[in-house]
């Protein structure tokens, strides 16, 4: 619209200009008066750009204030849908409620761009509850899709390789440019990712619609027990979120789900629940971190498969094993967010980001009540839906 009015001024004021010149013009060789005609000639011209740049000028900023003004309404839109968790803060963190599930500050401040968000077909979408073990999910699926460039992804970290969807660096709008294929993670639910798109129920109705793309998604779930205890080291590493309480405040936090992504029942669910809802081309691929510990080399194949890859020779599984597996990929520079620790994000006394890496962690931090509790809300929200190994 903006354009085709720009473009209609320019040809107006072309047309004018080369008038203005052509009858300056004419006037000079019929002889008479020179001076005087090519001063009005002159003027002429100026008032044309003149009238131009208002022009230009005028529609600009009407263009900016009605986008100003349909922002400010989907904010206000937005802001009607969610909940701020008063008196809720998480270590720094403002909390709110959208949708079931418990977003942070920065996130719900970023909301419209996240929603406004469009995937591409070959976006590779890998989504999981913070701790779940997204980072050993990333370094597998990007190695299975760049031909085990093991070289690349030595070079280059994960997060540049695999940006964080919702994250302020390198953000949502600089995603938006990528010029190559994109990986993404988040957080985010299937549910929250697709909220502001109208989808339909079969991909088929989509190609009518034409404009929603669900790009391929893979999940991790980790067991809830170790979840907790992970989540909690990160949550006291991690200074942009400055949480500094202990375990126990940490566990209530985490069972009543006022945490960042929380709670983690709601995400489980979410993910069954897209994946009951929508046909088989838009499945998310579960994969579970503790299979992925015990069953490495089947569960990469799982993963290869969902892909359209080959499935792997003997020799790029070993490969790919020794790659991945935990001691490499602490010291991985690539991998382990040492990063971090330059960019001020770590408290060095708090654990490192590539912390222990095992099932059964939780022994060392639950008490017995904690135990019995976990054990009891898996069932309540869950109802055996989902598998769990706890050792
Ligand atoms: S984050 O912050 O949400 O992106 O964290 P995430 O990557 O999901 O989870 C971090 C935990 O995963 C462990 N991890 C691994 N375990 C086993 N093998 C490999 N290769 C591996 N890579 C990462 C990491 O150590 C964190 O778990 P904890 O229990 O804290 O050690």
């Amino acid at each position: 619209m903006y354009a085709i009015i720009c473009n209609g001024l320019r040809g107006r004021c072309h047309h004018l200009m080369m008038n203005g010149l052509t009858s300056c013009c004419r006037r000079l060789t019929s002889g008479g008066g020179v001076n005087q005609e090519v001063d009005n000639g002159i003027k002429r011209i100026r008032l044309f750009k003149r009238v131009f740049a208002i022009g230009l000028f005028g529609i600009t900023l009407t263009t900016a204030v009605i986008l100003k003004r349909q922002r400010s309404k989907q904010w206000h839109e937005l802001m009607a849908k969610t909940k701020r968790l008063q008196g809720q803060k998480f270590g720094d963190l403002e909390l709110y409620e959208m949708q079931g599930l418990v977003i942070s500050e920065p996130t719900v401040k970023d909301w419209l761009n996240i929603e406004s968000f469009v995937f591409r077909d070959d976006d590779i979408v890998v989504t999981a509850f913070p701790k779940s073990g997204i980072t050993w999910l990333q370094e597998i699926v990007w190695l299975l899709a760049n031909e085990l460039d093991f070289k690349t992804a030595k070079s280059l970290t994960i997060t540049d390789r695999f940006p964080y969807l919702e994250f302020p660096s390198p953000g949502i709008k600089s995603i938006e440019r990528m010029k190559v294929r994109r990986y993404l993670k988040t957080h985010l639910t299937p549910t929250l990712l697709f909220s502001g798109k109208q989808l339909n129920e079969t991909t088929e109705d989509n190609d009518n619609n034409n404009n929603i793309v669900v790009p391929k998604m893979i999940t991790i779930f980790r067991n809830p027990k170790d979840l907790i205890v992970s989540y909690y080291h990160f949550c006291r590493m991690n200074k942009m979120i400055g949480f500094k309480e202990d375990f126990d405040h940490f566990f209530d936090r985490f069972i009543s789900g006022s945490l960042p992504y929380g709670p983690v029942w709601n995400h489980y669910l979410d993910v069954l629940q897209w994946n009951n809802s929508q046909p088989d081309d838009r499945k998310i691929l579960v994969i579970h971190y503790e299979d992925l510990k015990k069953d490495f080399a089947n569960q990469v194949n799982r993963i290869s498969e969902f892909l359209g890859k080959p499935k792997l020779s003997d020799d790029d599984m070993k490969q790919l094993t020794n790659h991945c597996s935990f001691d490499q990929m602490k010291y991985n520079p690539a991998v382990n967010y040492k990063h971090w620790d330059d960019l001020g994000f770590r408290d060095r006394n708090e654990a490192e980001f590539m912390r222990r890496g095992q099932i059964g962690d939780w022994k060392y931090y639950f008490s017995k009540e904690q135990n019995h509790t976990i054990d009891k809300l898996v069932k309540k929200y869950l109802q055996n839906k989902i598998y769990f190994v706890f050792e």
